[in-house]
């Protein structure tokens, strides 16, 4: 009866010591010792021809061989896919092509209205402006009180100002005004500085108008600053931005500024776009501007009898817009990425 002994034995050491190299070869291991006719099942079996003595012995070989197999195989296994993760697999237990051309980067895009307030603010950096920033969330004095738009003023009206829930007093900013009265309160003159960013009003969404949008608009405060300065710095803007200098202003009316004018810049009408975007002038509106009112200088702390300055302000989603030729102001607050990769190339 020894003999049936020495048989499970050697079957334990034979299990112990294979060495499947490939994922066919273990393959080969569980079908041979753990498959459903596997070689230990029958050894179950010839337990009857044992002697009674030595059942118990028996039974705790066959079940050591079939312990021996499982806890071998998960071993083997765990190191044959932990060398292929590794790369150190022996050659032909790699599951992947280490031939197959890599995969692409693939790159973002900025989204339109970034790179076009990048372009416009990059124009007035260069020009020796300054970026500011302040919060969106605003009170009602910097909004609108330092830029002297009177309690009465229509634009202070819940229909067009978005308060904060049951407040008089703080507001989603409707312009980046705020932030220039902060710096003029805190900074004394030369100021040069240029405001983008993010504001609210309180007006029905559709293609052409939004209830979000951005504005950079700019401050320039100094002793002996005038409306040719403001005109010479708007024409190199013109320059930079439509590649020409030809600009016109014609008189306008603004709470925070006097005089006041809006910019045309001439882009002609000699093909089908140009003609459709100024409406048959060749004429495209592009900002609001003008001498700081005395008013305003004052109620930030500046002394106005020193110091004149003027302002300016546009829209940026017209502009954008108008560049990428994009129809609906809604697309660019939707996110989509159909969008939104289209932009892909500009940087
Ligand atoms: C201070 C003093 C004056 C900023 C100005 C405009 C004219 C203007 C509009 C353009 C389109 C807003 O985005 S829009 O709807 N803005 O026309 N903005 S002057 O004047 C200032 C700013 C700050 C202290």
């Amino acid at each position: 009866m020894s003999e049936i002994f020495t048989k499970v034995k050697q079957l334990i050491e034979e299990i112990e010591s294979a060495s499947p190299n490939s994922k066919e070869e273990l393959e080969q291991f569980r079908i041979q010792y753990l498959g459903s006719k596997n070689i230990i099942k029958p050894l179950f079996g010839e337990i009857k021809n044992v002697p009674n003595e030595q059942k118990k012995e028996y039974g705790q070989l066959v079940n050591k061989a079939k312990e021996t197999a499982e806890r071998k195989f998960a071993e083997l296994q765990e190191s044959l896919e932990g060398a292929a993760a590794d790369g150190n697999a022996p050659d032909n237990y790699r599951d992947f092509d280490l031939t197959r051309p890599g995969e692409p980067l693939e790159l973002g895009s900025r989204h339109p209205i970034a790179t076009t307030l990048n372009r416009i603010t990059g124009i007035f950096q260069r020009m020796g402006f300054t970026v500011a920033e302040g919060p969106e969330i605003e009170d009602d004095w910097h909004n609108f009180t330092a830029m002297n738009t009177p309690e009465d003023h229509p634009a202070r009206d819940m229909q067009d100002t978005f308060y904060l829930l049951n407040s008089t007093e703080m507001l989603l900013r409707t312009h980046t005004s705020p932030v220039q009265a902060r710096t003029m309160t805190a900074q004394k003159p030369p100021i040069r500085i240029i405001a983008p960013g993010r504001v609210y009003r309180n007006e029905t969404i559709s293609a052409r108008s939004h209830a979000q949008f951005h504005q950079v608009e700019g401050l320039y405060v100094d002793e002996g600053v005038s409306f040719a300065d403001m005109k010479q710095t708007l024409m190199y803007f013109a320059q930079e931005m439509f590649g020409t200098p030809k600009i016109r202003l014609r008189p306008s009316y603004f709470p925070f500024t006097e005089p006041s004018a809006e910019m045309d810049v001439w882009i002609g009408m000699d093909n089908e776009k140009n003609y459709r975007l100024s409406k048959g002038t060749g004429w495209l509106e592009i900002l609001g501007c003008g001498m700081v009112d005395p008013a305003v200088l004052e109620n930030c702390g500046i002394d106005s009898q020193k110091y004149t300055g003027f302002a300016f302000g546009m829209g940026i989603e017209r502009q954008a817009m108008r560049l990428y030729d994009i129809h609906d102001i809604r697309l660019f607050f939707e996110n989509d990425v159909r969008f939104l990769k289209q932009f892909a190339a500009v940087i």
